[in-house]
């Protein structure tokens, strides 16, 4: 069994102008389908060859890990975002939110300074973790997915190469554009799943 590239939910041209599709040329199209590749190399004949990638993840280190977390990774993000998304969130995430962060423009403000302050490649996250909810991030690959303890509810890809087509080094603008494409019709099913 090989892992498959999902197909991306909307089109390329989708996002713009928050994220163009030259970003979504390369950052799906060659980026996350490298791991893709690199992964089913990886695992082909091997005794993952048959597993899942969620078990992929959790029962490896090194290259493989990498790239099944990316690929995992990438599929969650490109959920995360929606051409119809943005603005407030709605439903029981919106009062999770209110309840753990006060209000959406403080959690805004934490989320994106938990972003800024990722060094270098890596991920922004909302997990769930027991009954409160948290801002977090992970460097390179690493995801809440091997936690014991957290639940992923919304990501942001920090590295570089989400990013520097559309806006250079500034990831500043990048993460504002972000929340014009927040999609929380996703986030509600991952916190009421
Ligand atoms: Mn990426």
């Amino acid at each position: 069994m090989s892992i498959i590239l999902p197909e991306l939910p909307y089109s390329k041209q989708a996002l713009s102008p928050h994220i163009s599709e030259e970003t979504l040329n390369y950052h799906y199209g060659k980026h996350h389908k490298a791991y893709v590749d690199k992964l089913n190399a990886q695992i082909a004949g091997s005794d993952l060859d048959k597993a899942s990638l969620e078990e992929i993840i959790k029962s490896s280190q090194g290259g493989t890990f990498n790239n099944s977390a990316q690929v995992w990774n990438h599929s969650f993000y490109w959920s995360c975002l929606s051409p119809q998304g943005g603005g407030a969130p709605t439903g029981n995430v919106l009062s999770a939110i209110e309840k753990h962060f006060t209000s959406f423009e403080n959690f805004k403000k934490e989320f994106s300074a938990c972003a800024m302050a990722q060094f270098g490649s890596g991920w922004a996250w909302l997990v769930k973790e027991g009954d409160s909810l948290k801002v977090t991030s992970t460097p390179n690959a690493e995801t809440p997915l091997t936690s014991n303890s957290q639940k992923a509810l919304l990501t942001c890809d920090v590295w570089e190469h989400a990013y520097y087509i559309d806006y250079r080094n500034a990831r500043n603008s990048y993460l504002e554009a972000f929340w014009n494409l927040v999609n929380w019709e996703f986030v509600n099913k991952n916190l009421d799943a």
